[in-house]
């Protein structure tokens, strides 16, 4: 199933006929570049293209008043004074004669997109579009925007869901699901545009059904829109309430780790709770490097990781449509990653130190603390003081921390010389405007910047696996390695494990080394490997110890059950060992934790979204191991969540290594998964469990001072749980504070 990208040249007609200074930044040569550049990189080529059509008058209709449409519709046969004049009566608008036949084509991009999603004729697909939309109400235009085309298109796969509930391929379930409090699940919107979609706001605000999420520059009410209701603490109203969630931005300048966090910390534990069936995004790149309205930080790289998050939702059902986006260069390139990862190459790695500023973490905090009435999975920490009263002792699990460490190595991943006194990296573009050409300073640690990632690995996913009957489970383009690595340097590798002497386990780690090295040469970009469970725990050793010494600069390995952190691990913060399915939760140093496999479906998804990836994000590996050891328990749809988003780490460089008896299905999934499809649903999320509570806050508490992209805090914890304040602290008194725990 592949993706689509909706277009019509018409949308290059409408323009600014005269001197509006607030206006001319809206212009033709948004699209022309955008498109130009996707061709340049093969992108265009790879999509689905869809020409774009008109939306009818009834569709229109969906989202706008009769008599709004009909005066936008005379707009056609107007003067350039009398256009001028309608133009002042809105905020920041400019009519011209082609605006209602470019609008028409914008909305109708989207209801063709969403058809496109919704029949299974592809996985997911971006509209090219000029006029935007998420400003416009239901009976004006505003903000460059005249038709609302993400919510007319949200209107209509509504529409057609009542209409159409048993079409086969579009939807499995069959009728409306019903959320836990009787309403139905439906839509995801997530506006990454860079101005509050408040025109999208005021349309579902009372829905609940529809799941509206903006972050916007806000700078507390003094930017435009200038809206109260941009705030946090505008949550919906009556049946919608906790279904508008707002995120405002109070100072420029806000970055990847600024983004990426918002959604791990924010966005994503909500959406996975509403689990939607479709996912809507207003893509406006306004939010990007370099643009004169945002004047935000994010790289282009940022969108192919927000793409990538929001891909394992909704089984991969991603509609993009433009909103904004003024600084052609940086337009230009940030679409290209979006639909890169629509297409579902791997997200490039993030560039920059990945530390949240403080002003990012208070808006999370405030939007978090706004939304926890309404979502389970916020109300986590609240357990602590309620359920768990706090009362886990520091010391235990703790023994053994080699004090040294931290001091050692966290100075590599966070540089004090890159930061400027709020602890905010510098500006990347002290210059002004420009993408590109002023690419970011080299980070603290520049080989990270630049893994063997180029040119593209010419094989996406391999499989190195013995059963027979694994073929049948793969999809066809993942590649069945025949080879091994040579005998003499298989047995070397193998001499110092007692496990790893027998045949099979030698003959294993052999496909497992050819497979790795493919990796690490940047001919493979990701794989499956297998062992028996008796050798799994030296098979990870070794991999380890070849992928340190064949180039990998950063290893993150996440082992799932029993699988002890072998015991030559160098204490030189290049290998991030995360093991989930240990007997207790432990931080024996930053970069060695241990917690117990969550027991619910939701202590899962919040220790993949608040501890994992967090700390993997910190990280900035360039190749991950996932291997799923003795007794690891996961099921498949979990396991494949897990590995999915993993996969936005190392620029997909990810290999999993399974037990040997594992089922060909798991292999399946994970194979999916690893080349890019979406991973299944988890279905309606259970809350955490208190033990998983437990255990996420306490590593929380202990790692948050090393790892910033860790932080997160919640207004209500500090009445919920007064003692989670010092528990938070960290034993090792990070950031410089004495250790209170
Ligand atoms: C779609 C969009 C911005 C309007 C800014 C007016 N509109 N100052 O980005
Ligand atoms: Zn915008």
């Amino acid at each position: 199933m592949g993706t689509a990208l909706v277009y019509h040249e018409d949308m290059t007609a409408t323009r600014l006929l005269w001197d509006d200074p607030e206006c001319e930044i809206e212009r033709p040569e948004r699209l022309t570049a955008t498109l130009d550049r996707l061709r340049q990189r093969g992108l265009e080529q790879r999509c689905l293209r869809l020409s774009a059509r008109e939306a009818s008058k009834e569709e229109l209709g969906l989202v706008h008043s009769p008599e709004y449409v009909s005066l936008v519709r005379k707009t056609q046969v107007l003067g350039e004074e009398e256009l001028q004049a309608l133009s002042g009566q809105f905020d920041a608008i400019y009519f011209h004669p082609s605006t209602f036949h470019c609008a028409r084509l914008a909305a109708g991009a989207g209801l063709q997109l969403v058809d496109a999603v919704l029949t299974g004729a592809v996985r997911n697909g971006l509209a090219l579009v000029r006029p935007p939309g998420h400003h416009s109400q239901r009976a004006a235009a505003n903000g460059f925007c005249v038709f609302n085309n993400v919510a007319i298109a949200a209107a209509h796969a509504k529409q057609k869901h009542g209409l159409h509930r048993c079409v086969p391929g579009w939807l499995q379930g069959c009728g409306p699901r019903r959320h836990s409090k009787g309403r139905h699940r439906w839509i995801l919107i997530v506006d990454w545009d860079v101005h509050h979609g408040q025109g999208i706001q005021y349309l579902f605000e009372d829905d609940p059904s529809v799941l509206y999420f903006s972050w916007h520059r806000y700078e507390h009410g003094r930017f435009w829109p200038f809206l109260r209701e941009s705030d946090a603490d505008a949550v919906g109203r009556g049946q919608g309430l906790g279904f508008t969630v707002n995120l405002p931005w109070n100072q420029v300048g806000m970055g990847n780790a600024d983004y990426v966090a918002a959604f791990l910390h924010l966005l994503l534990p909500l959406a996975f709770e509403f689990d939607p069936e479709l996912v809507l995004v207003s893509a406006g790149f306004d939010s990007a490097i370099g643009d004169p309205e945002g004047q935000m930080q994010a790289t282009p790289e940022c969108f192919a990781h927000l793409t990538h998050l929001l891909q394992v939702l909704a089984s991969g059902r991603v509609c993009a449509m433009l909103e904004g986006g003024y600084h052609l260069e940086s337009l230009a390139e940030s679409v290209c990653m979006t639909v890169q990862t629509l297409l579902g190459d791997p997200a490039p790695p993030l560039s920059g130190p990945m530390v949240p500023c403080q002003s990012a973490l208070e808006s999370i905090q405030s939007a978090r603390a706004a939304q926890a009435p309404y979502w389970k999975s916020l109300q986590l920490q609240g357990q602590c003081g309620q359920v768990l009263g706090c009362r886990i002792p520091p010391q235990a699990p703790c023994s053994g921390y080699d004090s040294e460490l931290s001091l050692d190595v966290t100075p590599v991943l966070t540089s004090p010389s890159t930061h400027s006194p709020e602890g905010r990296p510098p500006p990347l573009l002290p210059g002004g405007p420009m993408c590109k050409a002023a690419a970011p300073a080299p980070a603290p640690s520049s080989l990270l910047d630049q893994p063997c990632l180029c040119p593209a690995p010419s094989v996406r996913t391999t499989v190195a696996l013995t059963a027979p009957d694994i073929t049948l489970v793969l999809p066809p383009d993942v590649i069945q390695q025949e080879g091994s690595a040579l005998r003499e340097e298989t047995e070397a590798w193998a001499r110092p494990h007692e496990s790893l002497a027998r045949k099979e386990a030698l003959t294993a780690l052999g496909k497992l080394l050819y497979l790795l090295d493919g990796m690490l040469d940047g001919q493979v970009n990701s794989g499956i490997a297998a062992t028996p469970a008796s050798a799994a725990a030296a098979t990870l050793d070794v991999a380890i110890q070849r992928g340190l010494s064949h180039g990998a600069q950063r290893l993150l390995c996440v082992a799932l059950g029993q699988l002890d952190r072998p015991p030559d691990l160098a204490h030189d913060g290049r290998t991030l060992w995360l093991n989930i399915g240990g007997k207790e939760a432990a931080a024996l140093s930053m970069f060695q934790v241990s917690t117990p496999l969550p027991v619910m479906t939701g202590g899962f998804l919040s220790c993949i979204l608040g501890l994992v990836l967090p700390l993997a994000y910190g990280f900035q590996p360039d190749l991950v191991l996932v291997a799923l050891g003795p007794g690891h328990g996961l099921q498949g749809p979990h396991a494949a969540l897990l590995a999915a988003m993993l996969r936005g780490l190392a620029g997909g460089r990810v290999l999993a290594l399974l037990e040997e008896d594992s089922t060909p299905q798991l292999a399946g999934i994970l194979a999916r998964v690893l080349r890019g499809e979406a991973p299944p649903s988890l279905g309606p999320s259970s809350v955490a469990s208190p033990e998983d509570v437990q255990a996420l806050m306490y590593l929380r508490g202990q790692l948050e001072p090393q790892w910033a992209m860790l932080q997160v805090r919640l207004i209500a914890e500090a009445w919920l749980c007064p003692g989670a304040r010092l528990c938070r602290r960290g034993r090792w008194g990070g950031q410089g504070r004495a250790s209170e725990c």
